[in-house]
C-alpha cells in the first residue's frame, strides 16, 4: 500500500475553524503531531510520498480533501471551501505521476474527500451531503465511477460524513455517538450485506485509518472509553491496532486521522 501525505504549512495556525477556538493552534505542536502521523504510516505501509506544503494555503495538509482513489481513478475534487480551492493541483500532478488516471470534478460541483467513504468489501460509497458537497458534487463522482454504487447521504451537522463515520471493516461501522452521528445511523441506505452500527463514544474516534486491506487499524489515543471499545472490536476481528497520540491540533482545525492521508491500495 503507498500513501500519499502533504507537508503541514507554516501558517497553518491559520486553517479554518468551524468554531472560534478557545486556544489557538499550536504550530509546533502541530507539526509534531503531525510528523508523528506521517512516521505511523512510514512503519505500517510500504511507501510514503511527502509533498511539500504551500503556506498559501493553510488547510494543505488535509490533502484527503482534494482527491478520491478508486481502482486506477483519481477523482480530483472540488474543494467546498472556495478558500482551499488549489490545494488539488499539486496532488493531482502526484496521482498522475504515479500512474493514475484522473477525472476531474468540474464547477459547480463541489465535493470533499473527507465526505467520501468508501465500504470495505464490495463497491458500495457513501458520500456526505454536507456544507462542502453538493449534490452535484455526488452526480460528478458517480459519474467518474460507473462501476460504484455511490449513496448521498445528508450530514446535518458537523464538517464531512467522515468527522461522524468510518467503518472498521466490511460489516461494522463506526459512528460517533453524538445526536448527528444518531441522525446519520439513521438514515443511512440499505447498505446490503449485515452491517453492524457501533457508537463511538468521542466523535473523534468513529474516523479510524485501515491500511493494508484493514489489518491495520489507525486510531487516536487519549481517549479512553472509545480506545477500550476499539481494542475489543479489534480483537474480536483479529485487527491489530495501532493508536497514535491525540492530534489536538489538527482537532482544533476540524481534522482527523483520514484527513491527513491519501491511501492507493496497490501500488499504482
Ligand atoms: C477545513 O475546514 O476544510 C479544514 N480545516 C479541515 C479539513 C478536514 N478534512 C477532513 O477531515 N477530510
Amino acid at each position: 500500500m503507498h500513501a500519499l501525505v502533504r507537508g503541514l504549512a507554516g501558517s497553518f495556525a491559520d486553517a479554518i475553524t468551524g468554531e472560534p477556538l478557545e486556544e489557538p493552534i499550536d504550530l509546533e505542536l502541530a507539526r509534531q503531531q503531525h510528523d508523528s502521523y506521517v512516521e505511523v504510516l512510514k512503519s505500517l505501509v510500504s511507501s510514503v510520498t511527502e509533498l511539500p506544503a504551500d503556506d498559501a494555503h493553510p488547510d494543505c495538509c488535509f490533502i484527503e480533501d482534494t482527491a478520491v482513489v478508486a481502482g486506477d481513478t483519481a477523482v480530483v475534487t472540488r474543494i467546498g471551501a472556495g478558500p482551499r480551492q488549489g490545494e488539488e493541483a499539486p496532488v493531482a500532478e502526484a496521482l498522475q505521476a504515479l500512474g493514475l488516471r484522473l477525472v476531474r470534478v468540474e464547477a459547480p460541483a463541489t465535493l470533499d474527500g473527507g465526505d467520501v467513504l468508501q465500504l470495505p468489501g464490495g463497491n458500495t460509497i457513501l458520500v456526505g451531503l454536507s456544507r462542502r458537497t453538493n449534490p452535484a458534487g455526488v452526480v460528478a463522482l458517480a459519474s467518474a465511477l460507473p462501476a460504484a454504487s455511490v449513496h448521498g447521504v445528508p450530514v446535518e451537522q458537523g464538517l464531512h460524513l467522515k468527522s461522524l463515520l468510518t467503518a472498521l471493516d466490511a460489516s461494522t461501522l463506526l459512528i460517533a455517538d453524538t445526536p448527528a452521528g444518531r441522525a446519520l445511523g439513521a438514515v443511512l441506505p440499505p447498505l446490503g450485506g449485515r452491517w453492524e452500527q457501533v457508537f463511538v463514544p468521542d466523535a473523534v474516534c468513529a474516523n479510524v485509518l485501515l491500511l493494508n486491506g484493514g489489518r491495520d487499524v489507525v486510531a487516536q489515543g487519549g481517549f479512553p472509553a472509545s480506545e477500550a471499545l476499539l481494542e475489543g472490536l479489534c480483537t474480536a476481528r483479529g485487527l491489530r491496532l495501532h493508536k497514535i497520540p491525540k492530534l489536538t491540533e489538527m482537532i482544533k482545525a476540524d481534522g482527523a486521522l483520514t484527513c491527513c492521508s491519501i491511501l492507493l491500495p496497490a501500488a499504482a
